[in-house]
């Protein structure tokens, strides 16, 4: 971005034209960026809540810190380091973030949750299938003659990608979706297929199915750089086409016209969202999916392949820490956050920091969340704005903004490092992370100078050896430091155990405990009682409810900003119409959405282009009137990578009274 600063603010932030990532755009969260810093509700100062279900007030750092570092040396002295939890989210990304391990350590551990809520259940699947989280450059979309996106929806999530997807389609590429929902990107696409959510393993398995029937395989790539490929065939047997239009809810005609279509064009290019990971058996659909691309010798050519993350920019050295302690406990999957505040032993938890992350809005089943964090005697929050999570803290302290320190950015798409650079001062009495961390080591005893003050020596230190002359170019221009040239896999090794394209994988049977082979599992049927359930007979939930993200906003962020509200759709509960009038419902109706785990009031809305029996709420609570999606979202986890299972969540909904 280019940001123009006058008299110590930020008047006008644009696209940088020379961006090669971006290609000049900004969306309309960036541009707000200029709000967002300065905005009236950002926290400027400490506070504190002098007893539970007090109010928050106002205190000095000195305080603050005393307050924290007192709390926590007499809960490690009790009950071990372990008894803290340190919870992170991703803010915007720094490598500094790793800092925050510099006092960890020093403080002989802490728990950690194991896995993250966005993507880690693709991440392991394309690992096991290719070896690496690797995709050609993106701007060699543009070679694509048929694009098949897939539980993705970028026109909202990644605009800069949309942009190139356009550009394909303009010069004559076709385009495909495959997601149960119209989206803005279903919007521009030439092909729209809605399968029921969680059952893309079979979509899958039924599309490869037909492009084998009909000799559609590329049997030269295959015999060279597949294994696994005779038992896969065999699997196939198992996914006849009219078996799978009945599991999937997409007819016969359909997944044969897709298969057709995708087979045929080359080079064809298949990008998968993390849409369809936020389901329970979400590496074994992931699976399924990322094999379409080898079965047609997609792989290794410009235009065509497998894109799901791209972390060829994650090739920065890791910041420098002091050796990791022994009592570093993993304690559960993040996604079972609720469950472990309460029920982790040996020792209990008693204290969380939570940094860069707002839990109490975007973890699962918020009830759990937040019973949990009421038990524990010390909850501290590091954030720039009151959220959901700061509301439940007893100290809440004030963060930097991303132009308010020095910092190297790396992506998941584009293969950029990236270096922010400090252009503000932060304002008030804010203090960047490294520096709180820096003060709570001196006021302990630890070493503080893990925490440079001015941390530019460190960043370029943490360059690719022998790229430390990067720092200098890198303050004009994002590089590739990758030294992985633009298509992926070009040379056909695959970093696998078998050096191949994994159609079978014996390691993920072994690390995951799943069929060597993808297959499809049913979802859980609607007449199941919740699994937290304690209700001896069981409801009935039969709508599927996705909660998906939304273009103005980043999660929970933004919605804070007049310039986001004055523009941003509302957060309704989405339905169609068949399914409201089975319900006596109307459009506009306040309805309530409940299950085992919780229940929320909406506003209705009713959505024709959704598939019956799906519902439709946007995630990312920010304003006390949004809908808390999540209070009905469980502590599922993925079958592999400990992932979250947001968008595998049945409900019913009814009329609200009054
Ligand atoms: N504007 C904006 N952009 C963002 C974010 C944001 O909050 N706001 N967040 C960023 C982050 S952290 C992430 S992880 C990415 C995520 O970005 P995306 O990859 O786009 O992921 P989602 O929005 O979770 O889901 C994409 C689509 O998957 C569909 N889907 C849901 N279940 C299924 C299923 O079972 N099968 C299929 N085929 N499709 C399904 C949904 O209907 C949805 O339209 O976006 C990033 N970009
Ligand atoms: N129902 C449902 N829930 C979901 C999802 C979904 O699709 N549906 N998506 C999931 C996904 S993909 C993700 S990635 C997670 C995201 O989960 P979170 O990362 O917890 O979500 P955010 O709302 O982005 O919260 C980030 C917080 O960090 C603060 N922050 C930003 N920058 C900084 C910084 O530099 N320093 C500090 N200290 N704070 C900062 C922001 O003000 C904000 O309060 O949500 C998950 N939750
Ligand atoms: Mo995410």
């Amino acid at each position: 971005m280019l940001v123009t600063i006058d008299a110590g603010r930020i008047v006008r932030i644009e696209g940088d034209p020379k961006n090669p990532a971006t290609g000049g755009q900004v969306c309309l969260k960036g541009l707000s960026y200029a709000r967002r810093v300065t905005t009236e509700d950002r926290l400027l100062a400490p506070l504190a809540r002098a007893q539970r279900g007090g109010q928050l007030e106002r205190v000095s750092w000195d305080e603050a810190l005393a307050g924290i570092a007192d709390r926590l040396d007499r809960i490690r002295r009790e009950s071990g380091p372990e008894a803290v939890l340190y919870y992170e989210g991703s803010g915007s990304h720094g490598a500094l973030g790793q800092l925050a391990f510099a006092f960890w350590h020093q403080f002989g551990g802490c728990t950690l949750p194991v896995g993250d809520l966005c993507w880690p259940a693709g991440l392991e699947a394309t690992r096991l299938t290719y070896g690496a989280n690797l995709h050609s450059h993106p701007r060699l979309t543009s070679n694509s003659r048929f694009v098949l996106i897939w539980g993705h929806n970028p026109a909202e999530t990644n605009i800069h990608q949309m942009r190139l997807l356009l550009d394909a389609q303009a010069r004559g590429a076709t385009l495909a979706l495959v997601d149960p929902r119209e989206t803005d990107t279903s919007d521009v696409v030439d092909i729209h297929v809605k399968p029921k959510p969680g059952t893309d393993a079979a979509l899958a398995l039924g599309i490869a199915r037909v492009i084998v029937d009909e000799d559609l395989h590329d049997r030269g790539f295959l015999a060279q750089h597949a294994t696994g490929f005779d038992e896969y065939l065999a699997r196939l047997g198992d996914y006849p086409i009219d078996r799978v239009a009945h599991m999937t809810g997409v007819p016969s005609q359909d997944i044969r016209d897709l298969a057709r279509a995708y087979a045929r064009t080359s080079p064809a290019l298949l990008i998968a969202g993390f849409g369809l990971q936020r389901h329970r058996h979400a590496g074994q659909a992931i699976r399924a999916v990322a094999l379409l691309p080898a079965l047609t010798g997609n792989v290794g050519i410009a235009g065509g392949g497998w894109q799901y993350a791209n972390l060829a920019s994650h090739c920065l050295k890791p910041v420098p820490l002091p050796p990791r302690p022994p009592r570093v406990r993993e304690g559960f999957p993040v996604s079972q956050l609720g469950r472990g505040l309460s029920h982790l032993s040996d020792p209990p938890l008693r204290a969380a920091w939570i940094e860069k992350a707002n839990p109490v809005s975007q973890s699962p089943h918020t009830g759990a969340v937040r019973q949990g964090l009421a038990r524990l005697d010390l909850v501290v929050v590091v954030d720039q704005f009151m959220t959901d999570t700061t509301s439940v803290a007893d100290y809440v302290l004030p963060a930097k903004t991303l132009f308010e320190q020095d910092d190297l950015v790396t992506a998941y798409w584009h293969p950029y490092v990236q270096r922010r650079a400090k252009l503000l001062e932060p304002p008030g009495e804010v203090k960047p992370e490294s520096d709180i961390w820096r003060l709570l080591c001196e006021r302990l005893g630890f070493d503080p100078s893990w925490f440079p003050q001015d941390p530019r020596a460190l960043l370029r230190g943490l360059l690719p050896p022998g790229r430390a002359d990067a720092f200098d170019r890198l303050a004009n221009e994002p590089l590739d430091l990758s030294g992985l040239g633009e298509v992926a896999f070009a040379d056909r090794r695959f970093p696998t155990p078998s050096g191949k394209v994994e159609f079978s994988s014996e390691e993920a049977a072994r690390l995951w405990n799943v069929d060597p082979l993808p297959e499809y599992h049913a979802q859980a049927d609607a007449s199941r009682a919740h699994p937290a359930s304690t209700d001896v007979t069981p409801a009935l939930f039969p709508l599927q409810l996705l909660s998906c993200k939304t273009r103005d906003r980043i999660h929970s962020q933004f919605g804070n900003l007049d310039w986001i509200r004055e523009v941003e759709r509302p957060h309704c509960l989405d339905m169609h119409p068949d399914d409201a009038r089975t319900r006596g419902l109307e459009d506009g109706d306040l309805v309530i959405a409940w299950n085992n785990c919780g229940e929320i009031r909406a506003r209705l809305r009713i959505v024709h282009g959704l598939r019956t029996g799906v519902v439709h709420i946007l995630e990312g609570r920010s304003q006390e009137s949004d809908p808390q999606v999540n209070a009905l979202t469980d502590e599922g986890v993925t079958d592999m990578g400990h992932g979250a299972t947001f968008y595998d969540c049945l409900v019913e909904v009814r009329g609200a009274k009054g």
